[in-house]
């Protein structure tokens, strides 16, 4: 199995590290740091050096409660780290619900655009139909505004999954075929504790749908629950999260944390006689 991705093919037959850029000063866990386009680019280039197969830059926070970046701005953060990187061996996504900023991004050299509203807006499809990017589906229930203020399920892998299956369908119908489709269950994104543990419980169910499947749990708060430890010194549990994810049938991580990853991840590897 492979992933499209822009001119990259991506072998899925071991699993792939997407290592987590963010062009903004307020993010969760490294907001600030990489602000700066000097700083951004020597984080992206050793974020490559320590074995990211694809880097995701981002240029708006989503985390609870934070205030929507114009597209201006966005654009401003986002676009000239992309210029800066779209040329070399890397695939580069982009972190955004903008369609505009989507349009801009794969013309300047994406290969990957990553929506953690699951391509809501109408027009979004669209613009990464018209593109050869992979497509990353998130499940969000509501928006980051108030998201975490009262996620309710009956039953939230059974639900993520016909919505992730429905959004699937909407994409294919937009003309993305399933090779360049990623889905995201969405970790944190509307979803207590409990339901983030059943979800990566019970990832396995995601398999069926057919389409790489995506795991984000670096350095996020529910971790930050069962350890006690503040976002930077979440490294630890964020690689035990991602080696679960793996185990359970996650065929890309999202992480903060490329070096202790490709190590946990090359243990199961050699465990697995991969
Ligand atoms: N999580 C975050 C952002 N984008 N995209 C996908 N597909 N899956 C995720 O789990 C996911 C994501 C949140 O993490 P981070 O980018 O570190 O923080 P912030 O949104 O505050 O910038």
């Amino acid at each position: 199995m492979f992933l499209k991705c822009g001119k990259f093919q991506l072998p899925l037959a071991r699993p792939l590290i997407m290592g987590v850029v963010n062009v903004t000063p307020d993010s969760f866990s490294d907001g600030g740091k990489f602000f700066e386009l000097k700083q951004s680019l020597a984080h992206a280039e050793a974020l490559i050096s320590e074995g990211a197969d694809i880097l995701d830059i981002g240029g708006e926070s989503t985390r609870p409660g934070a205030a929507p970046v114009p597209l201006e701005e966005e654009r401003r953060r986002v676009l000239p780290l992309l210029e800066r990187l779209a040329g070399g061996a890397t695939p580069i996504s982009i972190d955004t619900h903008k369609p505009e900023l989507m349009r801009e991004a794969v013309a300047a050299g994406a290969s990957m655009l990553n929506d953690v509203s699951g391509f809501r807006d109408p027009d979004a499809l669209q613009a990464a139909a018209g593109s050869g990017a992979a497509i990353c589906i998130m499940h969000m229930q509501g928006e980051p505004r108030t998201m975490q203020q009262n996620p309710l399920y009956g039953d939230v892998t059974a639900e993520v999954r016909d919505y992730l299956a429905a959004r699937i369908r909407a994409a294919e119908a937009a003309g993305i075929a399933r090779e360049r489709i990623v889905i995201d269950p969405g970790f944190g994104f509307g979803k207590t504790m409990a339901h983030n543990l059943t979800l990566l419980r019970e990832l396995r169910q995601f398999s069926g749908l057919r389409c790489a499947l995506l795991a984000g749990l670096s350095r996020k708060a529910m971790l930050g629950t069962i350890t006690g430890c503040d976002p930077a010194h979440r490294v630890h549990a964020s690689t035990s999260a991602a080696l679960i994810a793996v185990q359970n049938g996650a065929q890309i991580v999202r992480v903060h944390d490329v070096a202790a990853t490709r190590d946990a991840l090359a243990v199961w590897a050699a465990v697995k006689g991969k």
